[in-house]
């Protein structure tokens, strides 16, 4: 059985006094972590006191983004080796914002990926595509292509220590309905990758998000579906009441 894993990305939102405060209102009314993960991915700057006021909870601490690069003359940048001493249990790398806005492409995800496996800091592999991909390589989903550019180099050992997610670029940020249909092909396109490249015995273990306008209406439908592990929640995930909705939706 693959254990649910609920995760908010809270993007560029919430200071440190914010972040703090939603994890002490939280805390206490988690589900049991062994039977439901929850996460949360705050900006960089929070993490360190989120790790500190999430300990013991079970609550996991996500950073949305990370340097492939294990030190050096990177101004700006943010290393898996930092993130590892401090605590973060998993690492977002190539999430849709990061591509559409700041150009990250699949040999840069592909770089962090590595990188985080080796430092033990578990990936989140984001993958995603437009409409028009989808309708143009039709069987030959974009998001396989996308996700075995990334995976390039990946062991069979490593690809177990992988969470991927699958969040379509006219789901995201727009705060709209999610369309369990399409989410559920898109998971199931990603399980069937796996299977076709590592074998069936990972790809049914292996956990799988979908990310895209998801909220306290539509979570029950989504993780219905059998090829959906969790999600990656955006905005609806910035309010106590509807996080708690969400990750007590069992
Ligand atoms: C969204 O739902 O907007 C997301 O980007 C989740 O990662």
């Amino acid at each position: 059985m693959r254990k649910p894993f609920i995760a908010a990305n809270w993007k560029m939102h919430k200071n440190i006094a914010e972040s703090v405060d939603f994890v002490n209102q939280i805390k206490d009314k988690l589900p049991d972590p062994a039977k439901v993960e929850v996460g949360i991915a705050p900006q960089a700057f929070a993490l360190y006191s989120m790790v500190q006021a999430a300990r013991n909870s079970g609550l996991k601490i996500i950073a949305q983004n990370a340097a492939a690069e294990y030190n050096g003359p990177f101004t700006g940048e943010i290393s898996l080796r930092g993130l590892h001493d401090l605590g973060t249990n998993y690492a977002m790398l190539g999430h849709i914002e990061r591509r559409r806005l700041f150009g990250e492409n699949n040999t840069a995800v592909h770089k962090k990926v590595k990188a985080a496996l080796q430092m033990g800091v578990t990936p989140i592999i984001c993958t995603d595509e437009t409409m028009v991909q989808k309708e143009v390589n039709g069987e030959i989903h974009y998001v396989f292509q996308q996700l075995m550019s990334v995976l390039h180099g990946v062991s069979l050992d490593q690809i177990r220590n992988v969470v991927i997610s699958y969040e379509p670029s006219w789901a995201v940020g727009v705060g709209q309905h999610a369309n369990v249909a399409l989410a559920e092909e898109g998971c199931r396109t990603i399980r069937r990758t796996i299977a076709d490249n590592y074998t069936y015995e990972i790809a049914d273990k292996i956990r799988i998000l979908y990310g895209g306008s998801v909220n306290p209406d539509n979570i029950k439908d989504l993780m219905a579906k059998p090829d959906i592990d969790g999600v990656l929640i955006g905005r609806a995930s910035l309010d106590v009441d509807n996080f708690l909705k969400m990750v007590n939706y069992l």
